[in-house]
């Protein structure tokens, strides 16, 4: 019942003295929580000791339909503090407020000391049984089905920072198969930037923030970084693959995964083979333009994470095959020459092909960002029968590392029973207690031998079992802290990768190296990775001093010309448009009929389109405007039609705002549809359009008949954009060596 006083005539404002909000329209009556929407059902979770729990597959921890404390007892009110009096002193009996602000203080754990910032999905993993002949892993056999869950990160930003940074992509995979867990902790690039961990505080502290003012935020582009990679030349070869446009990708769903190390398989028959793990993305390895890296920071921090969860939401569901390189397992360890056991080389793809052993597709959006991304714990050491790993110094490091962080970052070694970690076969591991212990474990003999619970658990045969005993003969060698003569090539697959890349791709490169080189204040800084450079290519390394005004050094390593990789370059064939965006520029004078069918069109091509109109609300044929002039930007489209009258043919159209008038000419052009082409054509991206769409092009110096402009009579010219969308970007538009920002 309302006590609203006030006069009749007047608006009544909630909040103003007398004044009770008004009813929310829903829900009217109470209710139990809503179920997750369809698209973030979880995968069928299983109790600590294996059991599955119906309850917990909902991942919807509330229940009841009235509000209570952590201990279930129902609450009137939780607006008002509890105290003596409106105005007086809070008392200290309220309990509810105290376990309210205890909980809130508590609400964040440590972030990842690196891969900090992150974005997860569910999927499902279906194997094709092409690995079968090499590995026993149940989960790798023919028709096998093993729910997975994915998490991509970057590596040096913090939780906060924006998505676009240079940087190297973690991509982390969490198989909840019947045999355990297998964890694949990969990257979108496949060395490393060190070979052995001991290294690893070292980069990354280099890589971080300065320790004085805390900045720059989750970039290389500053001298402790440079300073490192400089002098510690073995991460030249990690430091060029992310210089390269991998370091920016257009998505999460357009980036290769590896897991970098070499692992060692085991078949039924107790064969063992060496592997290296390959994602290949069914949609594509796209990335940005620099340019529009920059921007996208600003203008939506948030765009791969947005652009996963959006994907998935709208049924775009993102696949990857896994393939495996096969290496025999020799006793050294090497293949045609390369170490395996270095995480700083390669093996191309033309030496040792990809087979394809499984397809993975993601398919739900977490229903709890805390709860499963950010709760999620990887190890390297999570391995199933029939997969195991090598020597490598820096993955047996891993090893180590990552239970120790889960250990501060989770609060205690029972991390294994949150939900979202929590193995799908059943688990029997006599490991007891301990802070968070979740489990009510029955029994009285959590140890071997017993005779108390029948000897039970029992050990599994050694056929059974997850290690793989590998008979090696390990040289007779004093304790040492040195590495392999193997090791000490630091340049050859870096020119390797550089002279395979397209030369597009390359002058991307040399303008990113000139760019970070350019945000080092110390000359030696500088200086010292020209010589780096030097050694790799000296044209590269001439351009990026050029670019720095430096003299390029001569180099002091002789390399010999490699054999150049075409499996390195993205820029290779044409690529499904699934998931990729197409902004139509309309305004009202815009002839709906073709919009309409300029929409069907992208839809049918499984694409987005998004109509951009100068305001919000709908069309007057009735089509919704999804972004405005204000709220559009280049960097979300991956092409752009102009659908008629954005560019009208007096500046008298409906529609436009005449304080919008372009100077270069075309009034009524609003200068925000000029910059949108004008990027757009910058970025390489396909423009096409009809009506007077030419005037828009010229307002915006966009020449008509320039590579990848498609005019023409109606929405007919977006097929031809689609031809051009398959190949990512029109990169002829401004061929190698020319110049500009791209
Ligand atoms: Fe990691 N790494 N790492 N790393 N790493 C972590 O583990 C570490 C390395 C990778 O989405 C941490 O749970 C050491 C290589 C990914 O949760 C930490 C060394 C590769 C993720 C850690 C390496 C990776 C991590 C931080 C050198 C590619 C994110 C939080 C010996 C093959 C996983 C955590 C996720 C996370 C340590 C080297 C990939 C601190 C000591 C090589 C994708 O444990």
């Amino acid at each position: 019942m309302s006590t609203n006083t006030t006069p009749a005539n007047e608006v009544p404002i909630p909040g103003s003295p007398g004044v009770e909000p008004p009813a929310l329209a829903e829900p009217t009556e109470p209710r139990e929580p809503l179920p997750p929407k369809p698209d973030q059902d979880a995968p069928e979770m299983v109790t600590p000791t294996g059991s599955p729990t119906g309850a917990q597959k909902s991942l919807n921890s509330q229940s009841g339909a009235y509000l209570t404390t952590a201990q279930g007892a129902r609450l009137y009110e939780t607006d008002h503090s509890l105290k003596a009096g409106p105005r007086g002193p809070i008392l200290l009996q309220d309990h509810h407020l105290r376990e309210k602000i205890m909980h809130f203080d508590h609400e964040r754990i440590p972030e990842r000391v690196v891969h900090a910032r992150g974005a997860g999905a569910h999927g499902v993993f279906v194997a094709n049984g092409a690995a079968a002949g090499v590995t026993k892993a149940g989960f790798l056999a023919s028709g096998v089905e093993t729910p997975v869950f994915v998490r991509f990160s970057t590596v040096v930003g913090s939780r906060g920072s924006a998505d676009l940074a240079r940087d190297t992509r973690g991509f982390a995979t969490k198989f909840y198969t019947d045999e355990g867990t297998f964890d694949l902790v990969g990257n979108n690039i496949p060395v490393f930037f060190i070979q052995d961990g001991l290294k690893f505080p070292d980069v990354v502290h280099a890589a971080k923030p300065h320790p004085d003012r805390e900045i720059p935020q989750a970039q290389s582009a500053h001298d402790t970084f440079w300073d490192f990679v400089s002098l510690h030349t073995e991460a030249q070869a990690h430091t060029m693959w992310f210089m390269a446009d991998r370091g920016i990708p257009r998505s999460y769903r357009t980036m290769e995964g590896f897991g970098v190390h070499t692992f060692r398989l085991q078949n039924a028959a107790g064969e063992t083979t060496l592997v290296k793990f390959h994602w290949k993305p069914k949609q594509g390895v796209h990335s940005l333009v620099w340019e529009e890296a920059l921007m996208v920071n600003g203008a939506d921090p948030d765009f791969h994470r947005r652009d996963l969860a959006d994907a998935i939401e709208a049924g775009a569901f993102p696949e990857w095959e896994l393939g495996i390189q096969t290496f025999p397992d020799t006793p050294d360890e090497t293949f045609e020459g390369i170490d395996l056991l270095d995480p700083t080389k390669i093996v191309p793809e033309e030496l040792a092909p990809v087979q394809v052993i499984g397809t993975m597709t993601l398919n739900a959006n977490p229903t709890n960002y805390f709860a499963e991304t950010e709760q999620v714990a990887f190890h390297p050491g999570h391995l199933v029968p029939g997969i195991d790993v090598t020597n490598d110094a820096l993955l047996q490091a891993r090893l180590f590392s990552y239970l120790d962080t889960q250990l501060t970052r989770l609060g205690g070694p029972n991390f294994a029973q949150l939900p979202i970690n929590r193995p799908q076969a059943p688990v029997n591991d006599m490991l007891r207690d301990g802070m968070h212990q979740s489990a009510v474990h029955a029994g009285v003999a959590p140890y071997r031998p017993n005779s108390l619970d029948g000897g039970c658990p029992f050990l599994a045969g050694e056929d059974m079992s997850t290690y793989i005993e590998v008979p090696q003969e390990l040289p007779a060698s004093a304790k040492r802290r040195e590495k392999p003569a193997s090791f000490d090539d630091h340049f050859s697959q870096v020119r390797l990768f550089y002279k395979s890349l397209a030369p597009v791709e390359q002058d991307h490169v040399a303008q990113a190296y000139t760019f970070e080189l350019g945000k080092c204040y110390e000359e030696n800084v500088r200086k010292r990775q020209l010589q780096a450079l030097a050694n790799i290519d000296g044209d590269l390394c001439a351009k990026v001093a050029a670019g720095l005004g430096l003299q390029a050094p001569a180099p002091t390593v002789e390399l010999a010309e490699p054999e150049p990789s075409p499996a390195l370059s993205q820029l290779r064939g044409t690529w499904p448009l699934a998931g990729r965006t197409v902004g139509i520029v309309a305004d009202e004078a815009s002839d709906e009929d073709a919009l309409a069918k300029a929409r069907e069109a992208i839809h049918a091509g499984g694409m987005v389109p998004l109509i951009i109109a100068p305001q919000g609300g709908k069309l007057p044929g009735g089509l919704p405007v999804q972004r405005t002039y204000l709220t559009a930007r280049s960097v979300e489209f991956d092409a752009v039609v102009v659908a008629g009258s954005a560019a009208p043919a007096t500046d008298a159209a409906p529609g436009l705002d005449a304080k919008a008038g372009d100077p270069t000419g075309y009034p009524g052009i609003d200068p925000r549809v000029s910059l949108l082409l004008a990027e757009a054509y910058r970025h390489c991206k396909p423009i096409g359009g009809w009506d007077h769409a030419g005037q828009a092009l010229a307002a915006a110096s966009v020449p008509e008949d320039a590579a990848g402009v498609v005019l023409g009579e109606g929405p007919e010219v977006l097929e031809r954009m689609a031809e051009l969308l398959a190949t990512h970007r029109v990169w002829e538009r401004f061929p190698a060596g020319a110049e500009g920002d791209r």
